[in-house]
């Protein structure tokens, strides 16, 4: 449903309008706001035409013939990579950029101070000076999309107006869009949240196209009151798919603590036992922590009968039902996985959801039109062509330090393709759920598993949860970066403010989920890991879900309730409890330094903390 723009018509013009463009025969779009906006969108940002997007298989067929046309997309081989998709990035466009990242609120005390604030007004002028003819020679899409099952009352609706076609078949994948969604907007039930993407690349007359047009100035904008976004610039990941972090995060934060729910960075798995009982957590790690290999874990050897299911890998909207219950849908319904250390080894579960209708950006590609990335096999491929395009070999690799694949390459991949997919990923009423894990990356100080004392030390124990910062990004070694509830890039307003609305969430739930921290990164003495990781980590999962279900014991420690050795099913693996003991050492001498650490978040944020985590740190630091 193309529909061409004649730039000439005056303002007025009953010939300009956008709704004569839609395919008379379908019988949706009868929402004048959308209509208005759209038009008052293509006159500031006079795209060449209009495409109203129907999410249907042939519409994405075509946009990708066009995109391999145009030298944006490579059809991979088709013999080992049915349906997939390459794309290389402009070298400048790989990653979200926080620094650009900015929540216009209309006070700056409403976003807080670990949030980028620009007056909303300020802000307002500019994007309009930038989006001013920002698509000319483009087509713009409008794109309606659902995070949540459509219909789903938990569900939000959003439409993006984009000038990138890539977004758009990327968002096919990782939400819910085209007609299903216009006729959620035409029952005018749901407030739709506008998200205006541009490129920010407009082309001359004639001009040649950039296979990864964008602009190097970027703008990724949220305007939490009026729940509207604008992203410039970028085409990339968390810039550009604005459902995902933008809405599903910054904004949805926003909603949720207005409405009395939660969006939250966390996967969900269910745990099912071998008498087939099931068990539903969330766990928030900080970003490049496992969340998908955990959401995908396969129990090792020893536990047969017990099966993990996934319900989704980055976000979890939660919210209080009837029975005062609290149930977590995936608004989601796709993966945009790091590919660099996911192999068949680490992660059968996502090798197989990506090999097939999969779409992958700035991994490497090999001669036989398959695709590589660094771990993904034990053997590299004698020669591929690199994420710039440029010829890599193992032996380049090992004089230059080259990669293959980018570090941040991804792959966007359908959900439903996952092995474990859980049969109700996609209940309208979401899950219900008995525990919230939290999780860092901690070579010190942070025991492998252990559960909270109650939910405020439960949200204690979130909002002080961190990793450790890496030598690369900072030059510093073993300096704790403070990630609250993993939400410290995804929070759209004050972090003090949402620390109130965790403690608050308590009086909404007639039982709170159990609240536990896991750390599977304690190193000994030599830097060598403690615990082996990925598919054991099924036996902490396991004393978590027998905790919730009131059959696992533990004892107290100055931090909350820890597995003794023999809590935990050690059936098939030989770890020694001087091991385990090691591993899960509440150390009170580096506990007094890590509760010192907290004071720093908390001196940031002292003006909306609320009370209840200021008591909370006074008893910790007392049972010390
Ligand atoms: O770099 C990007 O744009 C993607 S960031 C991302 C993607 C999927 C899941 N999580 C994240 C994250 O940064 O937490
Ligand atoms: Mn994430």
């Amino acid at each position: 449903m193309t529909k061409r723009v004649d730039h000439n018509e005056s303002e007025n013009s009953a010939s300009f309008s956008v709704w004569n463009g839609r395919d008379p025969s379908v019988p949706l779009g009868k929402n004048d706001h959308l209509l208005k906006w759209v038009e008052k969108t293509a006159r500031l940002t006079e795209p060449d035409s209009i495409h109203w997007v129907d999410g249907s298989i042939e519409e994405y067929d075509e946009l990708c013939a066009r995109m391999v046309k145009t030298g944006a997309l490579i059809k991979l081989n088709e013999d080992l990579w049915p349906g997939c998709y390459y794309a290389r990035s402009n070298p400048d466009d790989t990653a979200r950029v926080e620094d650009r990242t900015f929540i216009c609120s209309y006070s700056k005390e409403a976003a807080g101070p670990t949030n980028n604030w620009e007056d909303p007004f300020k802000m307002r002028r500019r994007l309009k000076e930038l989006f001013a003819g920002s698509m000319r020679g483009r087509t713009m899409y409008v794109l309606p999309f659902s995070m949540g099952p459509v219909g789903s009352p938990m569900a939000r609706i959003g439409v993006q107006l984009t000038d990138s076609p890539y977004v758009v078949v990327n968002m096919r994948i990782m939400s819910r869009i085209g007609l299903p969604v216009y006729a959620e907007i035409d029952k005018g039930e749901k407030r739709v949240v506008p998200c205006l993407h541009s490129l920010g690349a407009p082309l001359a007359p004639g001009q040649k196209d950039d296979p990864w047009p964008c602009n190097p100035e970027k703008y990724i904008v949220h305007f939490p009151e009026t729940r509207e976004i604008w992203s410039y610039g970028s085409g990339y990941g968390g810039n550009a798919l604005l459902g995902k972090k933008c809405f599903a995060l910054r904004i949805a934060s926003n909603l949720a603590r207005d409405e009395g729910w939660m969006a939250e960075h966390m996967l969900i798995l269910g745990v099912e036992d071998p008498n087939g009982e099931k068990t539903y957590v969330t766990a928030a790690f900080p970003s490049s922590c496992g969340k998908t290999n955990f959401a995908m874990l396969i129990p090792p050897a020893g536990f047969e009968g017990w099966k993990v299911w996934t319900v989704g890998d980055d976000i979890a909207w939660l919210k209080p039902d009837s029975d005062d219950r609290l149930r977590a849908i995936n608004p989601e319904a796709g993966f945009f996985g790091v590919a660099p250390g996911t192999s068949w080894k680490t992660n059968p579960n996502a090798m197989a959801t990506l090999s097939r209708n999969t779409i992958f950006t700035n991994v490497a590609i090999t001669p036989e039109g398959g695709v590589w990335w660094e771990g993904m096999t034990d053997e590299p491929p004698a020669e591929c062509l690199d994420w710039r395009g440029n010829v890599w070999t193992p032996e380049i690799a090992r004089r230059t330090g080259a990669k293959a694949a980018h570090p941040n390459a991804r792959y966007t991949a359908p959900a439903a393709q996952c092995p474990t997919i859980d049969p109700a990923w996609e209940d309208p009423a979401g899950v219900p759920i008995g525990a919230i894990i939290f999780g860092g990356r901690r070579a010190s100080t942070m025991p492998l598993v252990y559960e909270a004392f109650n939910w405020s030390a439960g949200v204690y124990i979130g909002a002080t949860a961190g990793s450790e910062i890496t030598a690369a990004s900072t030059g510093v070694q073993g300096k704790v970066r403070r990630d609250p509830m993993a939400m410290l890039p995804f929070c759209g307003y004050h972090m003090g403010d949402y620390f109130r609305h965790w403690i608050r969430m308590q009086r909404a739930l007639g039982e709170t989920p159990r609240i536990f921290h896991v750390n599977w990164f304690r190193k000994d003495e030599n830097g060598d890991f403690i615990w082996p990781g990925f598919g054991e980590n099924m036996r902490v999962l396991r004393w978590i879900v027998d905790r919730v279900r009131g059959r696992a014991s533990g004892k107290e420690t100055p931090i909350g309730w820890a597995p003794r050795y023999d809590d935990v099913d050690w059936t098939g693996l030989d770890f020694p409890k001087e091991k385990f003991d090691r591993l899960q050492r509440v150390d009170r001498s580096a506990w007094r330094a890590e509760v010192l650490g907290h004071e720093e978040l908390f001196l940031e944020l002292h003006d909306r903390i609320p009370a209840e985590m200021i008591y909370e740190r006074e008893l910790l630091i007392c049972r010390l």
